[in-house]
């Protein structure tokens, strides 16, 4: 390490505090507080005069302060709660994180420590053998971050390369997981950070940011799921979307009138192509002028928007954060004199080249900015937009001198307490900002529904405003595969509303790769195909019959899964939950599971194993312990092992916890059309007996009563014993009922008719439920009460 580094000395005096110690280590101090069992904050600041983290990565959560216990043994100070013991060696001061039972978690590097080095602040913390890094936010390269050195930056690039980086997002958190234990690692800090992952395997995590204090958070764990939770309790959760925001998107640069978009709509629904939304990129405005319409070429934006409604499309329309610098603009005058533009230090507004030529930047970190902007949405909301899609908010400048081309760095924002913060301080919080303003005047301007946004850029935090894409891909296969481990890390990153733009945006696509994009992109939680103006279209009958109806497939699977991902969406929102999840997340002590990244699971139940190759006909799935039905032939797989599966163009290969019952609707063309009224439950019993437990959540799918508790939950079970099948179907919680009599339930691959059949304790003749043809069986079951149904051999 440099020379004018300074590692934390020694503590010259100690204080504990209610869950705390202050160790006074001149000019530096160090805090250390526990915010819960398993929720450690760090915080150390080099000089007095250095302000706090800008907080919006933080959800606003109040911790009831946990107990703790607090001694000294031998020198070492001992900060304890029930799961974690902080030792806290104090000459020089070190940090060692364990758990309960006495196991390290985490700790510093004891030669190097933590410290600072002129501006910038440094963490040195133990790379254990064995221990595989996730998590870092929108990344590009393997699932496994460890062995390479990250920066958090937001930043626009193109093409995606194996070793970009940074990209849009930034988000500081990862996870360490090792042997089935997994422990998380937040640093809060909003300026330019690094995270050297053990890049040059000297055994060392050297994560350092380029101002301000060193906060972070450890997070104990030891599973997944309570990392994420806490995670997300700290940084915020996603609230529920709109339903219809689970349906499929069609985008694309390039749409220039009004009549275009209304033919692409139509054409969707004469091919009987499933599809919610539509998307409008920046041709719409007039002049790119935030807020505005093209006079000429979308002359009656009312009309479109309510043409398409009554097809059943939502509209969203791309907002950009620059101001057109245009006297004769009322929006851009407003700005500039009420003061809402980021400055340059000479007090004048920052200029930059966009779209729109020279525009100003609002300064997002001011409330009244957000106020104006978010009022602003009214423009669109007004003629019948539904959504907004935020672009270009990393903040992108195309003129700007240096390589990351955005706002210089000296650029000054200003706290709503009129203190000055540089913009190397706001930067990565811009997308992050501009989310919030856009989110919350949504939910001002139409208070009664759930709002939609999209944005490219964000910061820890950013799902409680918006769904992330993963910005400029191409059309290659590399990038379909790449979509998997920046999803996944993305997922355990707190942001599971994601996905990459379907068949690449840059580059043409082939029309192999289009149907193994449209069959992945079916179970990415954010599913829209979209593409750049200079490249070939990507709509899904522009490649011929054989594609469009293989991508007619796709989508009609899509749909029918809405019921369970609807569900998953739930658990992101209550819990924090990816809902693409990678194969450890379910089988944490399983090292193959770990680097598995060419497969994931959606929830619990669903194994996705997409095609990557051209040209491949099978494929190679590793499978994790347990067995594994496939969904379209009824194949049981045991897991624990690798398994050759059949993947012809039709289908991808696509497998169901044995046990479960899946729940899925109907075949529609977008949810408009039905809401719950049809729900299947379908079964996946297996060979061999086991039990099976899950959850249904529904409810109005477009207000805000849910979050007065205006749903319906209803716990699914399963028993499998060798001779018999039992399913019990909760009754539902909740105020919400859906407008259906009846759920059927469905066992399809029956090898024979079985020998009796009992609904809530009486015999059904099973003659009547059998469906030769398919082979299946059906039964429905009333949608009040409870239920037992028993199927026996
Ligand atoms: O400079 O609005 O990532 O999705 O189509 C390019 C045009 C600006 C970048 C976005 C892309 C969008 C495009 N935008």
């Amino acid at each position: 390490m440099d020379p004018a580094y300074r590692a934390l000395g020694r503590a010259q005096s100690v204080r504990w505090t209610s869950t705390g110690v202050v160790l006074e280590a001149p000019p530096a101090r160090l805090e250390i507080r526990c915010l819960a069992p398993d929720l450690i904050r760090v915080e150390l600041i080099p000089r007095p005069d250095l302000p706090e983290p800008l907080p919006f990565s933080r959800s606003e959560t109040e911790f009831p302060p946990p107990a703790v216990t607090q001694e000294e043994q031998d020198g070492r100070l001992i900060l304890a709660t029930e799961a974690v013991r902080v030792e806290i060696e104090t000459d020089p001061i070190r940090l060692t994180f364990r758990d309960g039972e006495g196991r390290v978690i985490d700790r510093d590097d004891p030669e190097l420590g933590m410290g600072w080095r002129y501006e910038t602040v440094h963490t040195f913390r133990q790379a254990q053998p064995g221990e595989r890094v996730y998590g870092l936010g929108e990344k590009t390269g393997h699932l496994d971050k460890r062995g390479r050195r990250w920066t958090m930056w937001a930043r626009d690039v193109l093409p995606h390369l194996p070793t970009t980086d940074p990209l849009y997002q930034a988000i500081p958190f990862y996870l360490v997981w090792k042997e089935g234990r997994v422990h998380g690692f937040f640093l809060e800090n909003t300026f330019r950070s690094h995270f050297d992952m053990d890049s040059d395997g000297s055994g060392r995590y050297h994560i350092w940011a380029e101002g301000g204090r060193l906060v972070y958070y450890l997070l104990a764990g030891p599973t997944f799921p309570q990392v994420l939770e806490r995670y997300t309790q700290l940084t915020g959760r996603m609230p529920l979307p709109p339903r219809w925001s689970l349906g499929y998107h069609q985008s694309r640069w390039g749409y220039l009138t009004q009549q275009e978009v209304a033919e692409v709509a139509r054409t969707f629904r004469e091919r009987r192509l499933p599809c919610d939304v539509i998307h409008l990129d920046i041709d719409y405005m007039d002049g790119f002028r935030v807020f505005t319409w093209h006079p000429d070429r979308f002359p009656d934006p009312e009309a479109l928007c309510a043409r398409l409604k009554e097809q059943g499309f939502r509209v969203v329309t791309i907002v950009d954060p620059g101001v057109k610098k245009d006297p004769s603009y009322a929006f851009f005058q407003e700005g500039l004199e009420a003061g809402l533009y980021v400055e340059a230090p000479s007090g004048e507004p920052v200029t930059g080249q966009v779209w729109p030529g020279e525009v100003h930047f609002p300064d997002f970190l001011q409330e009244r900015t957000r106020r104006w902007w978010g009022d602003a949405h009214r423009a669109l909301l007004d003629r019948g937009v539904a959504g907004i899609w935020n672009d270009m908010n990393e903040p992108v400048i195309f003129d700007a001198r240096d390589e990351d081309r955005t706002l210089p760095e000296t650029a000054v924002h200003r706290t709503d307490q009129g203190e000055v913060r540089q913009h190397r301080e706001v930067h990565n919080l811009y997308g992050l900002l501009m989310g919030k303003a856009t989110y919350e005047g949504l939910r001002r301007l139409r208070p009664e529904e759930r709002p939609f946004l999209l944005t490219r850029s964000g910061f820890a935090g950013i799902q409680r405003y918006a769904a992330v894409w993963t910005g400029d891909n191409s059309s290659w296969w590399e990038h379909l595969a790449m979509s998997i481990p920046m999803l996944l890390n993305l997922g355990l990153s707190g942001v599971a509303f994601v996905g990459p733009d379907i068949g690449g945006f840059s580059e043409d696509a082939t029309p192999e790769l289009m149907v193994r994009w449209m069959q992945l992109g079916a179970f990415y939680p954010f599913c829209r195909n979209h593409s750049a103006k200079t490249f070939r279209r990507q709509e899904p009958w522009t490649f011929g019959p054989e594609v469009e109806a293989l991508a007619r497939e796709a989508l009609e699977l899509r749909y029918q899964l809405l019921p369970y991902l609807y569900t998953r969406f739930w658990e992101a929102h209550t819990r924090g939950w990816p809902i693409m999840r990678p194969l450890v997340w379910h089988a944490p002590d399983d090292p193959v599971a770990a680097r598995t990244e060419d497969a994931f699971f959606v929830g619990a139940d669903l194994l996705v194993a997409p095609v990557l190759q051209p040209g491949a006909r099978e494929r190679l799935v590793y499978l994790p312990q347990g067995e594994w039905v496939d969904f379209w032939t009824g194949t049981c797989y045991e897991g624990g092992a690798h398994q050759v599966v059949e993947a012809p163009l039709e289908r991808i290969p696509l497998f169901v916890r044995a046990g479960a019952a899946l729940p899925l609707g109907p075949v529609i063309q977008h949810t408009g059309e039905a809401g719950w009224a049809r729900l299947i439950l379908r079964l996946f019993p297996g060979t061999r007996p086991s039990r099976w437990q899950g959850t249904l959540y529904e409810d109005d799918g477009a207000s805000l009563a849910y979050e007065q508790g205006v749903s319906s939950r209803r716990s699914l079970q399963v028993t499998v014993e060798t001779d018999r099948l039992l399913l019990e179907v909760g009754e539902p919680q909740g105020p919400y009922r859906p407008d259906r009599e009846v759920i059927q339930v469905e066992l399809p691959f029956l090898a024979e008719p079985p020998r009796q059949v009992r609904l809530d304790g009486r015999a059904v003749p099973t003659a009547t439920l059998v469906d030769r043809e398919r082979n299946l069986l059906r039964v429905a079951l009333s949608q009040e009460g409870a239920h037992r149904l028993e199927i026996a051999w």
